[in-house]
């Protein structure tokens, strides 16, 4: 452990930061911290699927999350968007993404940091079966996030992640790219906001990198460097991948000060007016 705060190990900081991420087995407690998040999340498909007449198990969480939800959205697509809405305004998600442990691991990754929340930064994604407007395609996380170009990005799964789920995909190493021009384009997909963002020279540089998805299950965290290389996985199973994610940054870093701590598409910002450095020609864009 590190000054004597029991967060992360040594062999994680390394991790972090030879490979701009890392795993944390059970950093958050299943029982305590997340259960009652699935709880939340559970209540709230019950009473949806009560308004609109939908006839769903939603008895325990994992019914909600995996049965109901696909049967919900199968009916009206929209109703998944209130879902996707509501479920950030559960208490116990709040007490999740605010909890001191994580301003004690920003602190630890980042030494002599000054730990900020991204506003707008916060949520959880539910990865439904073969859907790709909504899908991540490969990104780093500062153009679509903004705040400080040292963040960190927070994911921790709400079931059991799956191969067949399309685990989040890491370039391990990437964040040795530094900051990558982007250019938006929907990919013929309706993709839109930091989806439609594409990377500069995406697969020369993904090339260099090995690529890896790590399986999580609730209660382990992962950790996610702003430079890093990452996207979502393809979702073949039958399941909903429901995770949380949430960001933060440090109020120290030269960057961040510059633009004034200014988020990014969440915050009704044109990233390019912002940065414009950061938007790669067309042209030089295989
Ligand atoms: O969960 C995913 O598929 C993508 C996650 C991601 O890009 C993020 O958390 O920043
Ligand atoms: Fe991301």
């Amino acid at each position: 452990m590190t000054n004597g705060i029991a967060t992360i190990t040594d062999s994680a900081l390394a991790d972090f930061s030879s490979k701009g991420y890392t795993v944390l087995p059970q950093f958050y407690d299943a029982a305590s911290d997340i259960a009652p998040i699935q709880e939340g999340i559970r209540q709230i498909l019950e009473l949806t699927c009560r308004k609109y007449g939908v006839d769903a198990p939603t008895g325990t969480a994992v019914e909600a999350m995996s049965l109901a939800y696909p049967r919900l959205i199968a009916k009206n697509r929209a109703w998944g968007g209130e879902i996707y809405d509501a479920v950030k305004q559960i208490p116990a998600f709040m007490r999740l993404v605010t909890g001191a442990r994580n301003d004690e691991t920003f602190t630890a990754l980042r030494p002599g940091s000054i730990p900020g929340i991204a506003a707008g930064g916060y949520g959880m994604r539910i990865d439904n079966p073969g859907e790709e407007k909504f899908r991540a395609q490969w990104h780093q996380e500062f153009p679509s996030q903004l705040r400080s170009v040292d963040g960190i990005v927070f994911w921790t799964p709400l079931l059991p992640v799956t191969a067949d789920m399309g685990p989040v995909q890491i370039a391990e190493g990437s964040h040795a790219e530094g900051l990558v021009p982007v250019y938006e384009d929907d990919a013929g997909a309706g993709k839109t906001g930091a989806y439609a963002l594409h990377l500069d020279r995406a697969e020369e540089r993904l090339a260099r990198y090995k690529i890896v998805a790590p399986l999580t299950i609730p209660g382990d965290l992962v950790l996610m460097d702003f430079l890093t290389l990452h996207q979502s996985g393809h979702n073949v199973s039958m399941t909903p991948r429901w995770s949380i994610q949430f960001r933060y940054f440090n109020f120290a870093e030269p960057v961040g000060i510059r633009i004034g701590w200014k988020g990014s598409f969440a915050a009704g910002v044109k990233f390019a007016d912002v940065l414009p450095e950061l938007v790669a020609r067309r042209e030089d864009a295989a």
